[in-house]
């Protein structure tokens, strides 16, 4: 279609462009992490494409490894340039397909890459939603472990909107689940949002896992998260997604 045809254009000319939305600790009021996303405008169609749907455009017409593989080149080029500033370097948190932990070649090249770059390891988490059954266990659970191996951090995304959250805990190595943003939405309003958000806080605790709070849009919600002991933030109340040049003027101000 014409879309496809614009992604692949979009992948091999640089239309392509990742923006990072920071995480906040509010105990330090330093920011401990960014969530990295992508974006396109299409110059052929004209206008901007979400990530929701050239990301799902991608894993159907075989293009989310080559996609996944641009993400990384332009995320560690970004990370080499942050290493060589003073500013102290958050954790960067990278959305990855299931498609790509279940691809041995896309794994390969991720390690290389991360080598030939000499990115440290440690200053990378990786995000999975629970959206995939746990059927894909074995197989998932392999790339997980190399990953966490490497000393990659490993962060379950929108946690709790899929049907086997508890399970996840259990059998992956694990180290942050992400409150998500449909949970917060109705906070302070909603007596069941908060119960959900209060049970996922206690479940971070008895597991030992960070716990980040995402889509805080207002002081209210900043306000009931911390008091029921959530203190790592991310949302437009802090702030959107930035540029590169925008996140490190932000880092600026708040180290
Ligand atoms: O801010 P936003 O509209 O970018 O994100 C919409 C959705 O697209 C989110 O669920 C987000 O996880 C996903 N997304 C954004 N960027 C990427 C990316 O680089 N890779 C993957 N796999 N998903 C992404
Ligand atoms: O990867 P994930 O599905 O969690 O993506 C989060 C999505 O929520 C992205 O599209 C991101 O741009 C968006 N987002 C992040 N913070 C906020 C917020 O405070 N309010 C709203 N409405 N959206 C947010
Ligand atoms: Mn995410
Ligand atoms: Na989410």
């Amino acid at each position: 279609s014409n879309l496809v045809q614009a992604f692949h254009h979009a992948l091999k000319n640089n239309e392509l462009s990742l923006v990072f939305q920071p995480q906040i600790d509010c105990e330090t009021s330093s920011i401990t992490g960014v969530e990295v996303f992508s974006r396109w405008y299409s110059k052929q169609l004209n206008r901007a494409i979400s990530p929701l749907v050239f990301v799902q455009l991608a894993e159907k017409h075989h293009l989310i490894r080559e996609f996944s593989i641009w993400l990384l080149h332009s995320l560690f080029e970004n990370i080499s340039s942050w290493l060589k500033s003073e500013l102290p370097a958050p954790k960067f948190a990278i959305n990855l397909s299931s498609l790509n932990l279940h691809d041995p070649v896309f794994m390969k090249q991720f390690f290389q890459l991360l080598k030939n770059y000499r990115i440290p390891a440690e200053i990378l988490q990786i995000e999975i939603t629970e959206h995939i059954s746990l059927e894909f266990f074995p197989e998932d659970n392999n790339a997980l472990t190399q990953l966490k191996n490497h000393g990659i951090s490993l962060a379950i995304d929108d946690f709790g909107t899929g049907y086997s959250s508890l399970s996840y805990l259990k059998h992956l190595p694990i180290d942050t689940i992400k409150i998500d943003r449909s949970f917060i939405k109705s906070l302070p309003n909603s007596y069941s949002d908060l119960a959900i958000s209060k049970a996922i806080i206690d479940i971070g605790r008895e597991f030992n896992l960070d716990v980040v709070a995402e889509g805080v849009e207002t002081q209210a919600q900043l306000q009931l998260l911390k008091q029921h002991g959530c203190y790592h933030i991310q949302g437009f109340l802090f702030s959107e997604p930035l540029s590169a040049q925008e996140l490190k003027d932000f880092s600026q101000k708040w180290n």
